[in-house]
């Protein structure tokens, strides 16, 4: 840990800089985190940001909103247009916030619902233990066979029948291929249940029509956070039907959210026009970097997960690593390399094995940002590799990661292509 010293803002901003240094001569592969731009940049330190606009756009509760509900408007049609989606609500200010709205929407305490267990890739919003606890929901989980790496429909319809889920909560905090989205929609409407469509992790290769389309396939609602594979702020969306529209935007507002943020609220429109103009390129580039890199360290050795399906679809790849010690070891060994991921529970894992679970997950779609290809991912492989086996020493691999990184400090796929790592010079 850096330590502060003399409080000072100096300090601070020194303790950012090395931060920065570090990033710059690191390889980022946390599945959830992103780049934004310099021209999303430019929007954080605007004035909006010292802002509240509660309300809608044209009938807010404060004065000096006009400039303000320009920059929502633009935000709600943008999002409908990629999303191609009847309405959209654009004031969530993190993913679990939406999750949380999206549950007060469709649900009333003592409701269930079906959702991901966590070791199978369901995000803590899911499970009793964050949203759907606040929420007062019963939670079971889906059925998942290990094998392909996905719900097992067959079973869960039997569950269904039984335990009869107000909601079916769908999309995954690892999730490496599209889910049944038409197949659980069909059982819901048996049972009169929802679909609630978690897309945080994908929503960059939804916007990019490089994944499923779950809105298309059934889905009543979808909710997803903008930083991940959507290079956009932190925030969030939720994109309905128009039927849902009320009890959506009430959830939010004055359900969960009181000041949105507008200042990433404008950042989150310019990350839009990117993605519209650049992320099908960018999308694309993602997962066959996700592909070339799991077939690469499959060939390695490593025990990727997924092989019967292809090993990805997505951003990710996720390998079980209990023949290097763990997933905790593994991503402390391979941080001292400047390699950040994380541990991830698998499947087979059981919740308590949170502190030293099977899996490492890896998420490309920050090093695509930074205009990574399929050469680089076999070179990650190849340094990961060398790092758990010890084949070679920790200097060593740091000049090797120093070495690959030193070409890709620049942000692609946007308008004004500018440093990743760096103080923006945005006034
Ligand atoms: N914890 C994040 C992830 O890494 O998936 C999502 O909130």
């Amino acid at each position: 840990m850096s330590e502060f010293k003399n409080s000072t803002p100096a300090e601070i901003f020194e303790i950012i800089d090395q931060h920065h240094r570090f990033f710059e001569k690191s390889i980022p592969l946390i599945a959830s985190e992103n780049l934004t731009s310099i021209a999303v940049r430019r929007c954080f330190i605007s004035d909006l940001g010292h802002r509240y606009a509660e309300g809608k756009v044209g009938k807010r509760f404060y004065q000096g909103c006009y400039f303000i509900d320009g920059v929502e408007d633009a935000a709600i049609k943008i999002t409908k247009e990629i999303f191609d989606v009847e309405h959209v609500n654009v004031q969530p200010i993190s993913g679990v916030v939406a999750n949380i709205a999206a549950f007060f929407a469709l649900t009333k305490p003592g409701d269930t619902i079906m959702s991901m267990s966590v070791p199978c890739g369901g995000h803590i919003s899911h499970d009793r233990i964050s949203a759907a606890g606040i929420r007062g929901l019963k939670v079971v989980y889906y059925p998942f066979d290990n094998d392909v790496i996905n719900i097992d429909v067959d079973e869960t319809r039997k569950i269904a029948l039984k335990e009869k889920p107000k909601v079916f909560v769908l999309g995954s905090s690892l999730i490496l291929f599209p889910q049944p989205v038409k197949e659980i929609s069909e059982i819901a409407s048996e049972i009169e249940a929802r679909v609630f469509y978690d897309a945080s992790h994908v929503l960059g290769l939804i916007a990019g029509r490089e994944f499923q389309a779950p809105l298309k396939e059934g889905a009543d609602v979808l909710a997803g956070s903008t930083h991940k594979t959507f290079f956009g702020p932190q925030r969030a969306i939720i994109l309905s039907k128009k039927e849902l529209a009320k009890k959506i935007d009430t959830a939010v507002f004055p359900g969960v959210i009181s000041n949105h943020h507008l200042n990433t609220l404008a950042g989150y429109v310019i990350a839009a026009m990117e993605m519209k103009e650049f992320g099908k390129a960018y999308a694309r580039q993602i997962i066959r970097n996700a592909k070339r890199l799991a077939e690469e360290m499959k060939e390695l050795g490593f025990n990727v997960i997924g092989e019967r399906a292809g090993f990805t679809e997505s951003h990710q790849v996720a390998v079980d690593v209990t023949e290097f010690g763990g997933g905790d070891p593994v991503a402390k060994k391979l941080e001292k390399i400047n390699v950040i991921l994380n541990k991830n529970l698998l499947p087979w894992d059981n919740i308590s094995d949170s502190r030293n679970p099977s899996g490492i997950r890896i998420g490309v779609q920050e090093v695509t940002r930074i205009g990574m290809k399929e050469g680089e991912m076999e070179r990650i492989a190849e340094i990961i590799y060398d790092a758990v086996s010890n084949r070679k020493g920790e200097s060593q691999l740091r000049q090797e990661v120093y070495d690959l990184k030193k070409e890709f400090n620049m942000i692609k796929y946007t308008f004004e292509e500018s440093p990743a790592y760096k103080f923006p010079d945005i006034c």
